[in-house]
């Protein structure tokens, strides 16, 4: 089997993500719920009933962190991208604009519409049979295999329509964020070429896993417990 470019395959699937967002966590993950705007105006917010009334699916992908490791054959489970903006009306006239997806965590990314309209795009609750775990993404994430997984935004609590290209700033330095970081052509950043990135992100991957994976200990250490879920955290709680 042929990785992309630069890739290589690992066997665990790590938590990671900007380690500026790996204290941050959802407040409520069991329950999927966000809010939708098209062009800059709030036309309503997608709770469990709207959610739960879409036509789900079931596809299998790998994700590709662009620091070059590879987590293969994942079995994701949700709304297709497309069938979700059928059922909400959602305007997809000028696919040029961008989605963007903002996570509750603070993170956030951006691709065309044109992107995210292709058949394996997805919004994710599930996760190799099971509900997708804080780690992955809870409540919802954004599952776009051909993208980056910088793209795949996780804590999903805003998407938001109809983003003229010019007046969205990337959540990371300029150079990290490619507008449409495509895996198959290798579009790991902005200024810089392919080679170079992997070289660069590389002695990165260790210390991210271990950073990201001791924050998520912390979480679940004071909310996992059934006799401290009164306690579970509110959106800002335990942020630095
Ligand atoms: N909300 C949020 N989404 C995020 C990130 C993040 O830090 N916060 N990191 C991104 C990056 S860089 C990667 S590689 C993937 C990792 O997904 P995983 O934690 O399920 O492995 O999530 C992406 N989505
Ligand atoms: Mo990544």
């Amino acid at each position: 089997m042929t990785l992309p470019p630069g890739q290589r395959a690992i066997a665990s699937f790590p938590r990671f993500g900007l380690p500026r967002f790996a204290n941050r966590f959802p407040g409520k993950p069991e329950v999927v719920r966000f809010e939708l705007s098209n062009d800059g105006r709030v036309v309503g917010e997608v709770g469990p009933d709207r959610w739960g009334a879409l036509p789900r699916t079931i596809q299998l992908s790998d994700l590709h962190c662009v620091t070059t490791w590879s987590s293969l054959g994942h079995r994701w489970e949700g709304g297709g991208f497309r069938d979700f903006c059928t059922a909400f009306a959602l305007d997809q006239a000028d696919q040029d604009r961008l989605v963007v997806f903002r996570g509750s965590d603070g993170y956030h990314a951006a691709l065309p519409l044109v992107d995210l309209l292709q058949p394996e795009v997805l919004l994710a609750d599930r996760l190799d049979g099971a509900p997708l775990p804080v780690a992955h993404g809870a409540p919802l994430r954004l599952v776009a295999p051909a993208h980056y997984g910088y793209k795949n935004v996780k804590h999903i609590e805003r998407i938001e329509f109809g983003v003229h290209p010019g007046r969205y700033r990337p959540a990371g330095p300029g150079f990290i964020m490619h507008p449409r970081a495509r895996v198959a052509v290798e579009e790991r950043g902005v200024g810089f070429p392919g080679w170079l990135l992997r070289r660069a992100y590389r002695p990165l991957i260790a210390p991210t896993i271990k950073r990201c994976a001791e924050a998520l200990e912390m979480y679940q250490a004071k909310n996992h417990s059934p006799a401290t879920s009164e306690h579970m955290t509110r959106p800002g709680e335990g942020l630095p």
